[in-house]
């Protein structure tokens, strides 16, 4: 991949938008603990309000801690403005709620993290904006499933649980062609691995949540597009709409965690490949899906696009779901939670937890079984790991 900038992609992740020097000199950008910001006179708080003056307002529009994790994700993704927010859900509908109007409708890939499509196959229809689930894989699907009602196409890849791809390039031009915005969800895969934006998206969502915060101690989102989007994303979508700030401690954590995400990313990712061929080659193993394996039905694809495979593997037990069950209760190291991206290994099972907002014949439409149990592999010892998760499946 190339980096567009001067710095280095691990340079920025931990110098960019914050020099010392401006604050006491102070290594770590400070915590601006406050709500509000004292105007000298009326009239500066009267010209900030009406766009005339920069400056700080109010927390929930603006924050200078949140300001610099904001330039520094800004630059990691390699987009113009950046916004943070206080989830990765609160980025999504910052984004939805902004751009979208009763009668528009959304094409959004079959497969997506359970609240993402709880919202659009549930909510939105209650404001009258309606969604077309469509297998995105195959990017000439968009030729149909596009219409002049459309306003927004939005996908995650590799997707949440169940790891496939779509081809980001291929799909922004046929959006572009058509004027319809593509958002893409990059929270399996961060910056470090994959940049949208570099291959025509126009706006990227996070669960900073995961590996951008890699701690598993905070909830937090982001959104990464032009200035002008951002704009209207911070001014209608957080300030008037969802209210999702982002607080600046939890802005200083994200900072923290940004520091060692390529580190983190580089562990994530060959732990997990090893792990995938492991547990690939196990009696017990119906299938793995993981995209750096050959028999992945995207490899290619994943090569060209991510500059590595990821920490997330799915995988299906021959024995369906009461394997499942059984392999995840007789795990000892991985622990058994949702989320991901953590230092710790974590194991759980989609059809119960994150993606319960999917009927059982929903889920089978849109592309997984009940039987398949999610990992997201940490950073601890490959060999302990290894030992842990062959071990439960020996057991079954
Ligand atoms: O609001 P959050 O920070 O939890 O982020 C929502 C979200 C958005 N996009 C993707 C691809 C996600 O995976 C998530 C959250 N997913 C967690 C999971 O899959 O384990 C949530 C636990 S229920």
């Amino acid at each position: 991949m190339r980096e567009t900038r001067q710095n280095g992609f691990s340079t920025r992740a931990i110098h960019e938008g914050y020099n010392p020097l401006d604050y006491h000199g102070a290594l770590n950008p400070p915590v601006f603990l406050t709500s509000t910001y004292a105007f000298d006179r009326t009239e500066t708080g009267a010209n900030r309000f009406a766009g005339e003056q920069e400056g700080y307002i109010y927390s929930r529009v603006g924050n200078p801690t949140v300001s610099v994790l904001e330039s520094r994700l800004a630059s990691l993704e390699g987009g113009e403005a950046a916004l943070a927010t206080s989830s990765g859900m609160g980025a999504i509908t910052a984004v939805l709620w902004t751009l979208l109007n009763a009668g528009d409708e959304v094409v959004a890939d079959k497969t997506l993290y359970g609240c993402t499509f709880g919202l659009l196959h549930h909510h939105m229809k209650r404001f009258g904006v309606s969604t077309r689930f469509v297998d995105l894989t195959d990017p000439a699907i968009l030729d149909q499933a596009l219409s002049p009602a459309t306003r927004i196409v939005i996908t995650e890849t590799p997707s949440n649980p169940n790891m496939r791809l779509v081809d980001i390039a291929a799909i922004a031009e046929r959006c572009r062609k058509a004027g319809v915005h593509l958002v893409i969800d990059n929270t399996y895969c961060t910056p470090y691995l994959q940049r949208p934006l570099e291959l025509g998206a126009d706006i990227v969502v996070h669960s900073a949540t995961k590996y951008l915060g890699g701690h598993g101690d905070l909830l937090a989102g982001a959104v990464i597009a032009g200035k002008e989007l951002i704009d209207q994303f911070r001014y209608v979508g957080i300030k008037e709409l969802n209210g999702a700030c982002m607080s600046a401690f939890d802005a200083s954590l994200v900072l923290r965690g940004l520091k060692t995400l390529t580190l983190r990313m580089d562990r994530h990712c060959e732990t997990a490949e090893m792990l995938a061929r492991d547990l690939e080659g196990h009696p017990a193993v119906a299938e793995v899906y993981y995209p750096g394996l050959k028999s992945h039905p995207q490899h290619l694809l994943a090569s060209r696009q991510m500059r590595k495979m990821g920490g997330m593997i799915a995988l299906e037990l021959k024995g369906g779901l009461d394997a499942g069950r059984k392999f995840m209760n007789g795990v000892t190291l991985a622990t058994r939670a949702v989320s991901l991206g953590d230092a710790e290994t974590l194991i759980q099972h989609p059809a119960s937890m994150t993606h319960a907002t999917y009927t059982p014949e929903e889920r089978l439409e849109h592309g997984f079984t009940d039987g398949l149990v999610r990992l997201s592999v940490g950073l601890e010892d490959y060999d302990d790991l290894k030992a842990d998760l062959l071990g439960a499946l020996d057991r079954l």
